[in-house]
């Protein structure tokens, strides 16, 4: 009786391939978001834009239409454009961006499968809301991972069940000023602004002010370490005269709510309804947050996590997950509680804030009172109990596990490092100029580009990208990739000071999974407070095209901690004549 009913409530179908159309219409407006009004993007009226959902194979037509007083583009994250790299969304890379008033389509397959999403990807739009939530359910045909947790087959279906009802939860943080206030003022200053004012899931939350006794004694060790004889300011962050480098400052340029100001406000909170009788939920953790690391947690549950960036792994049992900008954690909660209200918490993972926001996972047809529920995790995103455990990244194995090739073609060592100010960044020899996002893009020509800001491979071959961060006080820098996923195959403190991995893997080769290492479209630099840190990343060339690599915090980015790909020089594309115009018409 009982699986008769989940089966009702719970099962819905399978559909086949289709061509699908989304229409997004991008406009500025003023917007209440965490109960404070601003001006930002709005994507079809709404914040957070609207869930596209497709099937594994769709064909999509994504037209947008920039209704915004400036100009604008939308990239879709981790989808792989294979054979449409004029749809990656990137404006000085794959097209010219979107004026005003004017239309783009962009055009792909949804080759793969899980959680996606799309942002802005013009100067730091994404800051400004631009964002949105993709699914795709995967084909018939590829192999889930469930049954390595369990061989009861009625669990095993309730837990396919609870994938086909997957809900997006869209992680972020917010700013009370736009992100060209932020710009302007990071100019004006020469600071990295990096404390933001909210933390939202499903672009709700509020705003809590501690006083400076609480946030004084909420200081982790870590913190006080960098802070010296100084105090995190009343929004729990780093002072600005804090982890910038020794570089000239002038701080009668910051604006308030960029390190200080702190005023409580109410927003609307998100409540998860959850339907006893199916014995498991799917949530896709998606993190659009423009600044901060965040940790997840669900008071009293546990999460399997099963898929991370839209690829299946081997099922690992957490309670929290510090989730890097741009990444994604597939996670089936069981529903097994006593009925009643349980608390989810969002704290920042991140040194140099402490921020937090709650939602709710409320069971459906309780009659209970709301509970208090018991945490996980500490308000500083440690652990609250001797049991919380914490989802391992680097120990994560795909499902099925695919060893990368050793047959590597090249070697690139780019160096994660300030450029002439703290706001300023590089990723590799040179910074990645902001105003380089108007001019014509790679793709079309291949010299528009300083070369110093370009690595040229040729298609079919296995690259190579050692990513050192060369000074300490820096956070994670969560490094992603556009086009096909890459493995993530070692990582470290110090400097490496080898010639390529293969020389490494000799002298440390406990840094380094060759056999089945993890498979992302993102992943962060260790968190190196006190010195060096190193990431090897390895990927197959697979698609020829200009595609971007950078760093996730939209402050690094504008600042110029960005790489071009110009992937498969040796079997370059013809840029079909509807995206020559910039249309894609
Ligand atoms: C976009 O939204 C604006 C404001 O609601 C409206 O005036 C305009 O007609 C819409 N444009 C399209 C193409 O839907
Ligand atoms: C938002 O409100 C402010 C203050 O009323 C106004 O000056 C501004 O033009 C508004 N912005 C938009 C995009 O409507
Ligand atoms: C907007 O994009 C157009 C077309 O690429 C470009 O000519 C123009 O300079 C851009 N405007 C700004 C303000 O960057
Ligand atoms: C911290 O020490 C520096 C000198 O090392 C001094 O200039 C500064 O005023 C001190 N700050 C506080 C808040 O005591
Ligand atoms: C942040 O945590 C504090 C302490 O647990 C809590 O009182 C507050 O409501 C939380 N803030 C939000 C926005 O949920
Ligand atoms: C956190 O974990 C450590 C290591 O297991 C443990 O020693 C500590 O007691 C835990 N903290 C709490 C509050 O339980
Ligand atoms: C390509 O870009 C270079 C440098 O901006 C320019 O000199 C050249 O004319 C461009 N070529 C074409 C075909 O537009
Ligand atoms: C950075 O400079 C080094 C030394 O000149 C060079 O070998 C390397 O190719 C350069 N990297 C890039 C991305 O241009
Ligand atoms: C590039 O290489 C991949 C992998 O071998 C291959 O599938 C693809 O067809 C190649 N692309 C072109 C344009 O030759
Ligand atoms: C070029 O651009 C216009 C829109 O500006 C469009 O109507 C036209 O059909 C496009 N395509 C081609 C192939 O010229
Ligand atoms: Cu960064």
């Amino acid at each position: 009786m009982g699986s008769l009913l989940f089966l009702l409530l719970c099962f819905t179908e399978w559909a086949s391939p289709a061509t699908v159309y989304f229409a997004v219409n991008l406009t500025w407006a003023n917007h209440t978001v965490a109960g404070v009004q601003r001006e930002i993007i709005l994507t079809n009226g709404q914040y957070p834009g609207p869930e596209l959902r497709l099937n594994q194979g769709d064909d999509v037509y994504f037209d947008v239409y920039n209704g915004c007083p400036f100009n604008a583009t939308v990239h879709f994250h981790g989808i792989e454009q294979i054979g449409t790299p004029w749809s990656d969304g990137v404006p000085g890379m794959s097209q010219t961006p979107i004026e005003s008033y004017n239309d783009f389509r962009y055009h792909w397959k949804a080759d793969q499968y899980g959680a996606y999403f799309y942002h802005a990807h013009h100067r730091g739009q994404l800051e400004d809301g631009l964002y949105g939530p993709i699914y795709i359910t995967p084909s018939s045909t590829v192999i889930k991972p469930f049954s390595l947790i369990t061989s009861d087959n009625v669990e095993v279906q309730a837990m396919i069940d609870a994938e086909e009802n997957t809900s997006p939860l869209l992680l972020s943080d917010w700013r009370l000023l736009t992100s060209e206030q932020i710009w302007d003022a990071e100019e004006a200053s020469g600071v990295d602004a990096f404390c933001a004012n909210a933390l939202l899931i499903n672009g709700k939350g509020s705003m809590t002010c501690f006083s400076q006794d609480e946030i004084n004694g909420l200081t982790t060790p870590a913190q006080k370490g960098a802070l010296g004889n100084e105090t995190l300011t009343d929004i729990a962050c780093f002072p600005p005269t804090v982890a910038q480098g020794d570089f000239p400052h002038n701080p009668s340029a910051l604006l308030p709510t960029m390190f200080y100001g702190c005023t409580p406000s109410q927003g609307p909170q998100q409540v998860i309804d959850v339907d006893p009788d199916c014995p498991y939920i799917s949530l896709d953790l998606t993190s659009a947050a423009g600044l901060l690391h965040l940790t997840f947690s669900i008071d009293e549950h546990f999460m399997w996590v099963y898929a991370i960036d839209g690829h299946y792994i081997e099922p690992v049992e957490v309670n929290a997950i510090n989730i890097p900008n741009g990444n994604r954690y597939s996670v089936l909660v069981p529903v097994n509680q006593t009925p009643g209200d349980y608390t989810i918490r969002m704290v920042s993972g991140s040194n140099q804030q402490i921020l937090n926001t709650t939602a709710i996972l409320h069971y459906e047809d309780s009659d209970q009172l709301k509970r208090t529920s018991n945490s996980w995790i500490t308000l500083t995103g440690g652990n609250a109990t001797v049991d919380t455990v914490f989802l391992d990244d680097t120990s994560v194995v795909p499902y099925p596990a695919i060893a990368p090739s050793t047959n590597v073609a090249a070697t690139y060592f780019l160096t994660i490092s300030h450029f002439g100010a703290s706001y300023r960044w590089t990723l590799g020899n040179s910074s990645f100029d902001l105003e380089l996002e108007e001019s014509q893009p790679l793709l079309f020509n291949q010299t528009t580009i300083p070369s110093d800001l370009i690595i040229r491979t040729d298609n079919n071959t296995w690259v190579d990208l050692i990513i050192q961060v060369d000074s300490p006080a820096q956070p994670a820098h969560p490094i992603h990739k556009h086009s096909n996923k890459h493995f993530a195959i070692g990582q470290g403190l110090g400097t490496f000071t080898w010639s390529s991995v293969a020389e490494a893997v000799q002298s440390i080769p406990g840094s380094f999974n060759l056999v089945n290492p993890p498979i992302k479209d993102t992943t962060a630099t260790p968190v190196a407070d006190s010195g060096p840190g190193w990431l090897a990343i390895r990927y197959q060339v697979v698609n020829p095209g200009a595609f971007l690599i950078h760093c996730h915090i939209q402050v690094h980015q504008s600042g110029g901690m960005s790489l071009a790909l110009l992937d498969g020089v040796d079997a370059w594309p013809t840029v079909p004549s509807n995206y020559l115009n910039d249309s894609g018409f």
